[in-house]
């Protein structure tokens, strides 16, 4: 049985002392450990920000990649090893500015991956400035009057681009954002969190404070239900997406690994041999060699 404990590392967290992605770490290891995996069964993609050294701070296989290209080195790791738990993580800026097309991408492919954004409308690493995710009007050194953008909205995307697990936290509840990515992680498809983590040091208006004063438990309407795509949108749309909870999902839809011909009774990637390999690699020149 996995603890807690076998999900953290040695390494000292090197954000800022508030930093939410404390609280997402934590979230995110208690569920590993409440879902009882082997670290040696979970791996972790993530992208470059501060939220990108979370993986330095869960004991798991951890694959720290170029900015913003978490989910297809994620989808990656699933197709060579489907038996991995995989989980990518990021920041906004990661996810909706360079890793905006892969994200829609991932989303309609539906491959068994949980994907968290830590988001902080703002870029954290580099020093402040806006993110697609910052709020009109938002005020940084790079718009010194203000931010003249519409906001890319996570949730509302993700649900319209097809998405079969969206749901929001707050590392303000680490309670609720634990729950929430235990049953992301239990879903079987692409499930996408977005966790709300205020980034304490650059980002000003989007505060605990600001949060706790804003958010709606969504699970506490009493019209909640989680499998109605239009009703989501529409609280999404009302509320300006300032709501906790599993907001949709749908455990019908196969998964891309499930619906890859022939893909899970082959041998995965990872347990062939090298000469399989090399017969495979062979395959793969005779295929360049004949589009030349
Ligand atoms: C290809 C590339 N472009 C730009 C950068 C510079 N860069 C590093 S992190 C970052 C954004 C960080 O913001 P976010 O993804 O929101 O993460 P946070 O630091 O806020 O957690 C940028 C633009 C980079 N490292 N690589
Ligand atoms: S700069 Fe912001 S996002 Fe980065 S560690 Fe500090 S508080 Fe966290």
């Amino acid at each position: 049985m996995a603890t807690l404990e076998a999900f953290k590392t040695d390494e000292k967290a090197w954000w800022c002392p508030g930093c939410g992605d404390f609280g997402v770490l934590s979230a995110l290891q208690k569920a590993l450990a409440d879902l009882d995996l082997e670290p040696e069964k979970v791996a972790l993609v993530a992208g470059i920000g501060c939220s990108g050294k979370i993986g330095n701070y869960i004991n798991s296989y951890n694959l720290h990649v170029t900015h913003g290209r978490t989910l297809p080195a994620a989808l990656g790791v699933k197709l060579a090893n489907p038996s991995l738990t995989v989980i990518a993580a990021g920041g906004d800026g990661d996810a909706f500015a360079i890793g905006m097309s892969h994200f829609a991408h991932a989303v309609r492919r539906n491959p068994d991956i949980t994907y968290i954004v830590m988001d902080n409308h703002i870029y954290g690493l580099t020093k402040g400035q806006n993110s697609p995710t910052s709020d009109p009007g938002a005020k940084s050194k790079a718009t010194p009057w203000g931010n003249v953008e519409q906001p890319v909205r996570p949730l509302s995307l993700a649900l319209s681009a097809g998405a079969t697990f969206v749901a929001q936290g707050f590392s303000g509840n680490p309670r609720q954002l634990t729950a929430i990515i235990e049953e992301a992680i239990r879903h079987k498809g692409f499930s996408y969190v977005n966790a709300i983590s205020p980034c304490v040091t650059f980002n000003r208006v989007n505060t605990y404070d600001f949060y706790r004063k804003s958010l709606v438990n969504l699970e506490e309407d009493p019209e909640y239900r989680t499998n109605d795509r239009a009703w989501a949108l529409r609280k999404l749309l009302e509320t300006d997406e300032l709501v906790t909870g599993i907001i949709y999902r749908d455990d019908e839809t196969l998964s891309f690994e499930e619906r890859l011909p022939g893909f899970l009774e082959a041998k995965p990637a990872a347990q062939r041999t090298l000469e399989e390999l090399e017969a495979e690699k062979a395959r793969v020149r005779q295929l360049i060699e004949s589009y030349r």
